[in-house]
């Protein structure tokens, strides 16, 4: 028996050899040729493993030469105070930065509390001083700067409201928009210490005249959330809007799948909203989540299309991908240390360009320790060159 059970084996095997040199005659007879030294711009007609085959769907198979592709470098800012690192004062989350009169401005989640955040595993125990993120009881502040890196703190711009009032609790990670002359912060609203039932919350937008205020408060809960079960109930996070196609896009997030029960199996998606009015009323696009990758949103107009950076969560974390519809998102490259919370300077981000040119800085935070006792955030700078009219790289 076992005499017959190794010849069926070796007989299995010289079959399967075959088969495999068949596989490679018919390629060959078809197909010619080893890869050359020289990188080709189109895909070789000649038999190709699988990821050389996928070389080709990029933007371009040399990532040198990938417009869309960029390593980051970090600069410390000048002008925030820390209150040494007790964890008791934070800023993060930035808006990008706008130019007006000179000048730019920033917006951003400041937290100033008597004590550090205990954790959202330990919201329950959050009270009006206690906070439990990192983003609760906090408000919306904004700086100026000449050249990006030195930041006079403002004030605040958005405060929170009286109680029972929409943001009562916490108004944190703005966004602003620039739209016929007026400015809009699209920022999130928080009713409850966030990690009590996961972090739930709605946007809400105020405008201004100015880029100084006063803002007026122009609406709560302006992204419909999604309904029982669907992927952005009650979580409509990170809006960030970009004018495209004479409209305003609002691309968001919300972490869904399992969080708040079992925070190791939660998932993040990215949604589009699209308004003729920065006030609303927003309609969601049918294909959303436009992205299954990535944390806070960060997308510009690149070209005709909308380019995004996806960082943090998801299967294609670390990379660059590019939409001409703004919708149906692909991959044009991979990155590597990649800002977290990225707020990039995009020149051209409210103008509806039909060829937008990117950035070369823009602003991100770090996190100095998670859910730790002295947990807070800063903001810093990063540089870059995702942008067509600079031909620099970030580093040589
Ligand atoms: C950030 C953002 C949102 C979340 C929280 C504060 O990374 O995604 O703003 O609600 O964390």
């Amino acid at each position: 028996f076992i005499i017959l059970l190794l010849a069926i084996i070796s007989v299995s095997c010289v079959n399967n050899k075959k088969n495999t040199e068949e596989v490679v005659q018919e390629t060959k007879e078809n197909k010619e040729g080893v890869f050359p030294f020289k990188m080709p711009t189109e895909k070789p007609n000649i038999p190709l493993s699988a990821a050389s085959e996928r070389m080709f769907d990029y933007l371009t198979p040399r990532v040198q030469d990938n417009e869309l592709f960029s390593q980051f470098k970090y600069t410390r800012l000048k002008g925030f105070d820390y209150s040494n690192g007790d964890g008791t004062v934070s800023r993060r989350d930035p808006s990008r930065p706008i130019h007006v009169n000179g000048k730019y401005y920033v917006w951003y989640t400041k937290r100033h509390t008597k004590v550090p955040p205990i954790g959202w595993n330990r919201a329950a125990e959050a009270t009006d001083e206690i906070p439990s993120t990192d983003w609760d009881l906090a408000e919306v502040w904004y700086a100026t700067s000449k050249d990006g890196i030195t930041w006079e703190e403002q004030g605040v711009a958005i405060s929170r409201p009286e109680k029972p009032k929409s943001g009562w609790r916490s108004v944190v990670t703005p966004d602003i928009l620039v739209w016929k002359g007026k400015y809009y912060l699209y920022y999130q609203a928080f009713d409850e210490p966030s990690g009590l039932r996961g972090d739930l919350c709605p946007v809400s937008i105020s405008y201004a005249d100015s880029p100084d205020g006063p803002w007026t408060h122009g609406g709560d809960k302006v992204i419909p959330f999604g309904k029982e079960n669907e992927w952005d109930h009650k979580a409509t996070h990170d809006p960030q809007p970009i004018v495209h196609n004479g409209k305003i896009y609002v691309y968001y997030k919300a972490a869904y799948n399992k969080w708040p029960d079992n925070r190791k199996n939660y998932a993040v998606g990215h949604g589009l909203a699209i308004a003729d009015d920065p006030l609303g009323p927003y309609k969601k696009h049918p294909l959303n989540p436009v992205m299954q990758s990535g944390h806070e949103t960060t997308y510009w107009p690149y070209k005709g299309g909308i380019a995004t950076l996806a960082i943090k969560d998801g299967n294609e974390r670390e990379t660059i991908q590019y939409a001409e519809d703004g919708v149906n998102f692909k991959i044009a490259s991979s990155v590597s240390l990649t800002p977290t919370a990225a707020a990039p300077f995009v020149a051209d981000a409210f103008t509806d360009t039909k060829n937008g040119r990117g950035f070369t800085w823009g602003l991100s935070h770090f996190i100095n320790a998670g859910v730790s006792k002295k947990a807070y955030s800063i903001i810093a700078r990063f540089d870059c060159d995702l942008s067509l009219d600079y031909d620099e790289p970030a580093f040589k």
